[in-house]
């Protein structure tokens, strides 16, 4: 036959959507059915009960009926729209097409269908012919389709999905009827459905406590039909040892040689026996050698290995954000096969880095006082700042990959170097990790298990260990990677019976041996050994595992990781937090802004006590708690309907948020370098829970659906900065700690603490420090008595208030020449609403810009004024963009801004929806509903001592 030769690219996700280049998979075969484009532009319907509609692979089933208008109750979001548009889930759909065939496409020794993602349960049909089945939306299915094929364009092609709600039911009942895999069904509070755990798919898709249930069904990820008679390259393992030991203090001039192992893994065209043909490795334009191999093929796979050395000084190492650059080099791995008349290849990114998760023993003459959990990069310890990271939307085909750049963009923004993706969402797709790779952002991967117990039927580990082997397979090239977690929270849930395991626990520990330990652990060490895996988390590292991997206690602060939250006490004064070596998860819930709720909401909705309030909170009892955690520092204004009450709320439940996870922050980065006498501290990472919101909702979140920051996100730019100032009050004194990342020391630099009084502007008197900071460390700078040495009660007079109401500290820190080191801070002694807040009248003097900044092309410098000392400014606008601070404290009369458009804009439009409040704005409020309420002789203005309690103040409702 004569030889066509098709050059094709067969592309990833990102790579179809245009973005960076990097991740590209070249697939050159002697003759491929469909090239990408063609794939893409094949036609598909998308059929169910009576209906049948255009269909957009990859895709979904939602997305394919909103487009078709089919959903005509407005946005996936809007409103209860959840429940609206659940009865989709409830059915089962077809995806249908043609497929042409030439006669000379049927030679080839073998023709399949492979499908990088299903979404879920399908079975894929040919004609009457069932070709394959799927049961797991993790799994890349290869189907073989050579002898279901005729030459000409009567290949019917049909994926039927099952519902994903009916098929979790099924399976649980036929598991059930030997015992029942718990949890039954997710919380009422979530208005979800029941059983994610027994189908492999997105566990968040049935809800969470944070999201909706949209359980969809659909080819979800790119797929083609592709001949060959060889070998094709599907994914490329990377290993890089250095060939000399890397110093502690990273030396940007030390570059090590390095020892090099490729894997490449291929899809054979023959079922078992020999292929011979050559193997072409590239590095950049490092190395480049062609080998010649036979390759021994099991179950239509062949794995090829490459070992070469890399010499010094060729290649720069990769750093997490803020410790240097992420240098990435192209790595090619091309097949040819014998006759050279056929050829695969890929091209990914890798970066040459170390990662350990240390876990000595802290003190190795006494041993009882646990193991360190800390990450080391480079052979250097790093304190691991970050997030946890949720699905950015609950149908996976709404994420642009600008979307997932723009988030990781705001995280590395705040100084995190470190993400976990939580096990109940997906594994992300490849633009996500390698916009990590850029980015220098380590991920810590959990498996996607979450909060439940899981099956192990013969059915489903089979399905698991496909599932694992795609995924690390898929992923393990990538820099960003620092470990891989068994599951979120399992071991915790059985250990402390949150599912009614107890009078069963042998069985289902058992189960979860089999399922993490015995099956994917292995599987995910024998793919990965290059970094760490982890069996849950929290866990206690080794000690779990010593403990027959459910330790009796998973949340033992001397050892692993711990997720803490606690919603009943007073976390802005720092209730006690755990000393923990790695906190992984905490948080408080807030409400997005106003301006996101107002796109999903109707003027019904905005009340906190709204039913839509009650609709999107998911977490039990959360309106409940956040109204507590607001009336202990704050007024809780009356929500009488109005949007102004409404947008005060929102306002103060992101006040809270933004103080709770300050305040947890600084308390964790402060344990850094010390431990207690029982071997409690060196915290070596706070992730906080969450990053990036699914929906309009309450939620942890500190970036909005959309991608507005929430206060808490301009907090943690300063709260994770390199260096800080932190602040706490420990019986009587005032204790300043300097906390540095930084690898070296800063000498000279000065501390300044200063005393302020909320009735007036500037500091009322101020102390000064000089002092080095040494790198990586943090440490007790100053430690004051504020009687003694800050004269409080010289300062803080006033009428009956207390002292520590009338009062309140900052704290700056700066290099010898007066530039900053660390971002200024602040420390409330008493509680805002206890203090004489002035009614702050802060404006916005002017605009002045565009001019163009590393941050932004079109920069603004906003001038604030204000004319008396206001808490939390805030300041808001449409135009997309950032702040450098908001949420701030004015303690002078001017403050300069600046705003970074993420578009082109002008003054005018910055402008137009430019608006500024603060805390005063809340205060106000309760002052003047007390005056209409005819309180006016009692109610006092809610800043002095012997205020009236209004009658929708919290206190008189929580006894605090
Ligand atoms: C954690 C997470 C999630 C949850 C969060 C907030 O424990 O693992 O399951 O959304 O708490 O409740």
């Amino acid at each position: 036959m004569e030889c066509e030769w098709l050059k094709i690219l067969v592309v990833d996700d990102k790579m179809a959507r245009g973005v960076g280049a990097n991740v590209v998979m070249v697939v050159a075969v002697w003759w491929s059915v469909f090239t990408a484009t063609q794939a893409a532009q094949q036609n598909w319907t998308l059929s169910g009960t009576n209906l049948t509609v255009g269909g957009a692979v990859p895709g979904g089933v939602y997305s394919d009926l909103m487009t078709a208008q089919y959903l005509d109750k407005g946005d996936f979001y809007y409103r209860f729209n959840d429940l609206e548009y659940r009865f989709v889930s409830l059915d089962n759909w077809t995806y249908t097409t043609q497929l042409d065939v030439d006669a000379s496409h049927l030679n080839h020794t073998r023709i399949a269908l492979v499908f990088e993602g299903l979404d879920t349960v399908a079975e894929v049909v040919i004609g009457s012919e069932v070709v394959g089945r799927s049961d797991n939306m993790f799994v890349r299915y290869v189907f073989n389709v050579k002898d279901q094929l005729q030459e000409g364009n009567a290949n019917t092609l049909q994926v039927k999905f099952e519902s994903p709600v009916t098929y979790a039911a099924r399976m649980y009942d036929a598991q059930a009827a030997d015992y029942i895999v718990p949890p039954k069904c997710v919380p009422s509070a979530y208005q979800g459905e029941c059983h994610a755990n027994h189908i492999r798919k997105m566990q968040a898709s049935f809800s969470w406590d944070w999201g909706p249930a949209f359980p969809n069904a659909g080819i979800w990820k790119d797929w083609r039909l592709v001949g060959w008679n060889s070998l094709l390259v599907t994914d490329i393992y990377f290993s890089a040892t250095p060939s000399s030991s890397l110093p502690t203090t990273p030396d940007p001039s030390f570059r090590p040689g390095w020892n090099i192992t490729i894997k490449v893994w291929c899809d054979a065209a023959q079922e078992s026996g020999e292929v011979g043909g050559s193997l072409t490795i590239s590095l950049g334009n490092l190395y480049s050698l062609k080998q010649t191999i036979t390759a021994t093929v099991e179950n239509y796979e062949t794995v090829l290995v490459s070992n070469f050395k890399i010499e010094e000084d060729q290649v720069d190492l990769w750093w997490p954000n803020g410790y240097g650059n992420q240098p990435l080099y192209n790595l090619t791995a091309l097949w040819s096969d014998s006759a050279e008349t056929e050829t695969s290849s890929k091209t990914v990114s890798v970066g040459f880095r170390t990662v350990e998760l240390n876990q000595d023993y802290i003190d190795l003459d006494n041993i009882t006082k646990g193991r360190h959990y800390r990450v080391i990069v480079n052979n250097v310890t790093l304190f691991m700042k970050g997030s946890n990271w949720i699905p950015a939307h609950i149908l996976p085909e709404s994420v642009t990959p600008e979307y997932t750049r723009a988030l990781l963009n705001a995280a590395a923004q705040t100084h995190q170097n470190c993400i976990r993706v939580w096990g109940g969402g997906i594994y992300e797709t490849d633009a996500f990790y390698q916009i990590a790779d850029e980015l220098g952002i380590l991920i810590w991967e959990d498996m996607m298990f979450a909060c439940s117990m899981y099956p192990v039927n013969e059915d489903f580990l089979t399905s698991v260990e496909a599932e694992v082997t795609t995924q690390v397979r898929r992923l393990q090239h990538h820099p960003s990677i620092l470990l891989w977690a068994g599951n979120n929270e399992n071991e915790a849930a059985l250990r402390d019976n949150w599912y009614g395991t107890a009078q069963n626990f042998d069985q289902y520990k058992a189960d979860y041996i089999t399922l993490y330990v015995d099956t994917i652990r292995p599987i995910a060490m024998e793919i990965d050994d290059t970094r760490p895996f982890v069996v849950s988390s929290p866990s206690n590292g080794i000690k779990s595992e010593e403990e027959g991997y459910i330790a009796a206690h998973p949340y033992d602060n001397l050892y692993g990781d711990v997720h803490y939250y606690n919603y009943n006490s007073d976390a802005w004064q720092g209730e006690p937090f755990p000393i923990t070596r790695f906190a992984s998860e905490y948080g408080y819930q807030s409400w997005p802004s106003f301006k996101s709720m107002h796109e999903v909401t109707e003027e019904e909705d905005w009340s906190s006590t709204s039913p839509m309030s009650y609709h999107r909170q998911h977490h039990p009892v959360g309106q409940e708690e956040l109204a507590l955690q607001i009336g202990l520092h704050m007024h809780l204004p009356p929500q009488d309907g109005t949007a102004a009450s409404y947008q005060q709320y929102l306002y103060l439940t992101q006040v809270h948020q933004a103080m709770a996870v300050k305040a947890e922050t600084e308390f964790y980065r402060r344990w850094m370098s010390s431990v207690t006498d029982e071997g409690e501290g060196y915290t070596s990472g706070a992730l906080y829970w969450q990053l990036n919101d699914i929906w309009q909702g309450a939620s942890w979140a500190s970036i909005e659906y959309g991608g507005r920051w929430k206060m808490l996100h301009y907090y943690a730019k300063n709260f994770f900065a390199p260096v800080i100032t932190s602040t706490y009050m420990d019986t009587d004194n005032v204790k300043v700690y300097v906390v540095s990342d930084e690898i070296g020391d800063v000498k000279n630099a000065k501390l300044t603490l200063k005393l302020h009084r909320y009735d007036q502007l500037g500091a009322v008197s101020s102390v000064d420090n000089t002092l080095t900071v040494a790198g990586r460390t943090a440490s007790e700078a100053v430690s004051l008595n504020l009687e003694s040495d800050l004269a409080l009660s010289t300062h803080c007079q006033k009428d009956l208030i207390d002292l520590v109401d009338v009062c309140f500290l900052t704290s700056h820190l700066a290099l010898s020449d007066g530039s900053y080191l660390a971002p200024d801070n602040f420390y409330l002694l008493g509680k805002p609403k206890d203090a004489p807040l002035p009614d702050a009248s802060i404006q916005v003097t002017s605009i002045l810009g565009p001019t163009s900044s590393g941050s932004s092309d079109w920069t603004f410098t906003v001038m604030v004024n204000s004319d008396a000392v206001a808490l939390f400014v805030w300041l808001e606008t449409d135009v997309p963009g950032v702040f450098s601070q908001n949420g701030f404290v004015m303690t002078e009369s001017q403050m300069e801004v600046l705003f970074y458009a993420d578009q082109e804009t002008t003054t005018g439009e910055l402008q137009a929806s430019l608006t500024v409040m603060s805390l005063t704005d809340t205060l106000s409020r309760v002052y003047q509903n007390q005056q209409q309420e005819g309180l006016k002789d009692s109610a006092i203005h809610p800043n002095d001592k012997n205020k009236a309690i209004h009658p929708n103040d919290i206190r008189n409702v929580f006894i605090l």
